[in-house]
């Protein structure tokens, strides 16, 4: 049995977190457990939070941050905090489950027969025969992002900005997260940036797996609205900055 921790940030979720779908999660062979991190939310999301880990406190943690701080920095504290357990593999997952639990098998499948692989990550593709739905604008906007962010990195990546991300555990992870990330909203660029610059381009390249996934959806209330892409457009500036050797 190898153990996953999946840390799910959760930003005011009361209303849209599934609970059910976290529940009935169970992977053949792996042992899962999630931990929820509340970004300072106003809303009842660390009660709900709460009331789920109470349900079942094998499973499900629950970490709470008071201040509001943004999806990176929510990840990166629970990504220490579930480092600190020792488990084979750390993930984060959207809370809004664009990327349904179901694909979840796949990503360790990909980690238990490749070795070699440190990272798998989501993919939206859309290709026929798989249900990959993005309001248009969204689409077009983000291939825009994607091409630049690809080739900023001088990597063939063809999505970093998929929510969900599962990584074998290794002294370099905690190191990658153990600094703030620079941006707040595409810190999934510096994750490989700093891979990069501690393993050098080639061995990034053969280390990450991006797995197309079936099924993705536009969720309704996201809280990224359109001026979130011109700020990615100034974090991806300030990332090459700070990352260039
Ligand atoms: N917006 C926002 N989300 C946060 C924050 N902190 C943590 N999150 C979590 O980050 C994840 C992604 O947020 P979404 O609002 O779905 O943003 P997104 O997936 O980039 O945008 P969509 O593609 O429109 O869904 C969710 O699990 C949020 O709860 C925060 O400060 N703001
Ligand atoms: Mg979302």
């Amino acid at each position: 049995m190898s153990r996953l921790t999946l840390v799910v940030p959760c930003y005011n979720e009361e209303r849209r977190l599934d609970v059910e779908a976290f529940r009935q999660l169970a992977v053949p062979g792996h042992d899962v457990d999630f931990l929820f991190v509340n970004d300072g939310s106003r809303d009842g999301t660390l009660r709900l939070l709460e009331a789920l880990r109470d349900s079942d406190p094998r499973r499900f943690a629950v970490l709470d941050l008071e201040q509001n701080s943004g999806k990176a920095e929510a990840v990166r504290r629970g990504f220490l905090a579930a480092l600190d357990k020792a488990p084979d593999y750390v993930g984060f997952w959207d809370a809004d489950l664009a990327t349904p639990l179901a694909e979840l098998p796949g990503f360790l499948d990909i980690l238990t027969n490749r070795p070699s692989i440190h990272l798998v990550m989501g993919a939206r593709v859309r290709l026929l025969g798989r249900e990959i739905s993005r309001r248009p604008a969204r689409h077009y906007f983000g291939r825009v992002g994607a091409t630049l962010i690809s080739s900023s990195l001088g990597l063939a990546v063809y999505d970093t900005q998929c929510g969900a991300k599962v990584f074998r555990s290794s002294d370099t992870l905690r190191d990658v997260f153990s600094k703030p990330f620079i941006s707040r909203w595409i810190f999934d660029v510096e994750i490989i940036a700093r891979y990069i610059a501690r393993w050098g381009r080639d061995a990034v390249a053969g280390s990450v797996y991006e797995l197309p996934v079936m099924r993705w959806h536009d969720v309704t209330g996201s809280n990224v609205k359109s001026h979130d892409f011109l700020r990615a457009l100034h974090d991806l500036w300030k990332i090459r900055r700070a990352y260039r050797k």
